[in-house]
This record gives C-alpha cells, sequence and structure tokens, in this order.
C-alpha cells in the first residue's frame, strides 16, 4: 500500500517535471532567439504566467544603479507587460542578497509580505507562495526572476529548483547580452554602412568571450568571413554597389544570430563572428549554411546583369572543458581563423576551411 502510493506520487513528480522542462524550454528558446531586452523582458513576465496555470505573476529585479535597463524598457513603444513586472534595484544589492542566503539558489516557499512588497509592486492579489531564481552575471548577483502563485501550496522547495535555476542562466545570459547591444548602439560601436558592430567593439567582446572561457570552460567559435573577388562588384558595377553588397551580405550573415552572437565588420569586405557555447559541428553547421545563403543571393545592383557573390570562410573552435589545457589569446584565436580563411581562398574561394 506504501509503496504504491511512493509509486504514484513518484510519477506525479516526474510528470510535473516533463511539463516544467517543456515548459521552460521553449521560453528558453524564444529567449535565445529574442532581438532585444523588451522582447526577453516579455517572454518571462507575460509567457511564463500563460505557460503555467498556477503561475499567477511574474517580474524581474535587476540591478540598475542608473536606471539603464529602466530607460531601455521605457522606450521600448508598446509593450506587452505592465511597468511594474520590471524592479531597478537602485542603491543596495543587499536587499536581493538577503532574499538568497546563505547560499545563491532558487527559494520556493510561502509569499511573505515583505516578498509581496518588494518583488510584487502594484499586484493587489495577495500571492500565497513564490519562486525566486538569482539571476547571476559573471558569478555576482545581479537580479532574480520572481513567480508568484496563489496557491501557497504552488511553489515549495525541492520541486523543479534545478529546471528553474537553468531557467535563470539563460534569461540572465540573455538580458547581459541585449544590454550590451543596446550600449554597442548608443556608444558608436556600431559600423556605420552596415549597421552591425565595429571592430573595436568587437575587440572588445572578444576578450570578455576569452576571460569567459578561461573560467567556466565552455566552447567557443570564431570565423572569419571574406567577400571572394569583390574587387571586381566595386571595379565593374561602381563603389555604391559594392556598398550595398556589403550591406546586404551583413543582412545575410546576422539573420538567425542568437542573443549571445557577436556579428562584426572586420575590415573593408571582411566579417567576423564570435559564437560561444558552440560545439565544433554546430559551429561547422552554422558557416556552412552562411556560405549557402550567400551564394543564394541575388544583388540587384545592375538590371541588365543580376551579381551572385561568394564567401570564404575560415572557422576555429575551442572545444568545451579546457580547463587546465593551454591557453590561447583572442589575438591568436583570430590569427588561427585568419590562416584557415587563407587556405579557403587558395583553395579555389566559396568555401569553409575549419583550423586544425
Ligand atoms: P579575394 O577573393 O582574394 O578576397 O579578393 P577581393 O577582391 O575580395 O580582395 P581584395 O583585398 O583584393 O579587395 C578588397 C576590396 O574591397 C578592395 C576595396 O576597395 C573594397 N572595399 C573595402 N571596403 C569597402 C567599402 O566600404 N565599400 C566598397 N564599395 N568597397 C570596399
Ligand atoms: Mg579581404
Ligand atoms: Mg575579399
Amino acid at each position: 500500500m506504501e509503496l504504491r502510493r511512493d509509486l504514484s506520487w513518484l510519477k506525479k513528480q516526474i510528470r510535473d517535471n516533463e511539463r516544467i522542462w517543456s515548459g521552460f524550454r521553449q521560453i528558453e528558446v524564444r529567449m535565445i532567439g529574442a532581438a532585444s531586452l523588451p522582447e526577453i523582458v516579455a517572454l518571462l513576465v507575460s509567457d511564463l504566467p500563460k505557460t503555467f496555470e498556477q503561475v499567477d505573476c511574474v517580474s524581474l529585479a535587476y540591478f540598475d544603479p542608473e536606471f539603464e535597463l529602466a530607460r531601455l524598457l521605457e522606450h521600448a513603444g508598446e509593450k506587452s507587460f505592465p511597468n511594474h513586472s520590471f524592479i531597478s534595484i537602485s542603491s543596495n544589492l543587499d536587499i536581493l542578497r538577503g532574499l538568497f542566503a546563505p547560499d545563491v539558489k532558487p527559494r520556493l516557499g510561502p509569499c511573505t509580505p515583505a516578498i509581496q512588497t518588494l518583488l510584487f509592486p502594484g499586484e493587489r492579489a495577495q500571492f500565497g507562495s513564490v519562486a525566486l531564481a538569482p539571476l547571476l552575471s559573471h558569478g555576482r548577483l545581479v537580479g532574480s526572476l520572481n513567480q508568484a502563485s496563489r496557491n501557497p501550496g504552488h511553489f515549495n522547495q525541492g520541486v523543479a529548483t534545478d529546471l528553474l535555476g537553468h531557467l535563470a542562466a539563460v534569461a540572465a545570459m540573455c538580458i547581459e547580452n541585449a544590454v550590451i547591444q543596446a550600449r554597442l548602439k548608443r556608444d558608436g560601436l556600431t559600423d556605420a554602412l552596415t549597421g552591425v558592430a565595429n571592430r573595436r567593439f568587437f575587440e572588445r567582446r572578444l576578450e570578455e568571450e576569452m576571460q569567459r572561457l578561461a573560467r567556466d570552460g565552455q566552447a567557443l567559435a570564431c570565423m572569419l568571413v571574406d567577400i571572394d573577388h569583390f574587387k571586381r562588384v566595386n571595379d565593374r558595377f561602381g563603389h555604391q554597389a559594392g556598398d550595398y553588397v556589403l550591406q546586404h551580405v551583413a543582412q545575410v550573415l546576422g539573420r538567425d544570430l542568437r542573443a549571445s552572437d557577436v556579428l562584426a565588420r572586420y575590415g573593408g569586405e571582411e566579417f567576423i563572428l564570435l559564437l560561444p557555447n558552440t560545439a565544433h559541428k554546430q559551429a561547422a553547421t552554422i558557416a556552412e549554411r552562411l556560405r549557402e545563403a550567400v551564394a543564394e543571393q541575388v544583388f540587384a545592383v545592375d538590371p541588365k546583369s543580376p551579381v551572385h557573390i561568394t564567401i570564404s570562410l575560415g572557422l576555429v573552435c575551442l572545444p568545451a572543458s579546457r580547463k587546465g589545457k593551454e591557453s590561447i589569446s583572442g589575438a591568436e584565436l583570430i590569427q588561427r581563423a585568419d590562416a584557415a580563411l587563407y587556405r579557403a581562398k587558395a583553395a579555389g574561394r566559396d568555401r569553409l576551411v575549419i583550423a586544425p
């Protein structure tokens, strides 16, 4: 009897976890594909309650001393979430730290009046239980993702906290990246012709990613892209046509990027892509897809003779878990990609070469 009860309880747990996992996963995938901070916040704040019946309210608290994120959200135009769903923690992070003390892990339990006031301001309903997940940046607590349910028994410690931790990790990464993208625009780190990031920005991000690599040991892929025989486009159709081709190629290269990826114009007709957390095989597939996508384009620079162009790519991949292996600098990484690109050119262009 006892055993049977245990078993059916276990089965229910498994079913619940599967449901949560699949709901979280859908939101994670969409966050990774989101283009801006308002989109990411909307996914969390509006879509979590839509996905889970018992979740009645979601908010996001974030360390935002200069109200930078608040401003980005304000200027977003039409919004699909209420203003008070985003809480800028402006002065003291201790409030946030207090929520997660002693260890920074998801917290499930009753909704105290203090939590309700701090994390769900403007909500009239009294919530029964909450799930709070810490958001980390470079290992430091910077915010929290907060779910509330009217049902006091809905969130209780031990249920799917690892799944929630995963969702929070993806959310934190996507938020950070969206903020970086927004800053880049603001600070003149974009290339005027193509609108993608410029080399200065790329070099900054590369340094950050190299540090992350040394610390977390996640995979990293970097590819250099060079337009084949671009000089001919200029010579035949003029400089303006060349400019148009460059803009168009930048667009194609940037079309399917994730929030964590970086695309930059590296030089004249050369682009560079940095794909964090991307394994060798996946990076090669992406590179091949980009090569094909550019080759398929018809560039309408001249009505009489449509222009087709191709690109050559040099790819270098650093595998995951490189902890303890030889360290490599950002400059070396680019050098390896450049050597691979050189080989792609020498082998006849319109191809991908992967650095050994
Ligand atoms: P390869 O296949 O070996 O890469 O040949 P390529 O002709 O592409 O390479 P090369 O380095 O000989 O020429 C690059 C050309 O790109 C020369 C330069 O005038 C042109 N270019 C660089 N920046 C710009 C730009 O902003 N606009 C235009 N229209 N052309 C540019
Ligand atoms: Mg070149
Ligand atoms: Mg070229």
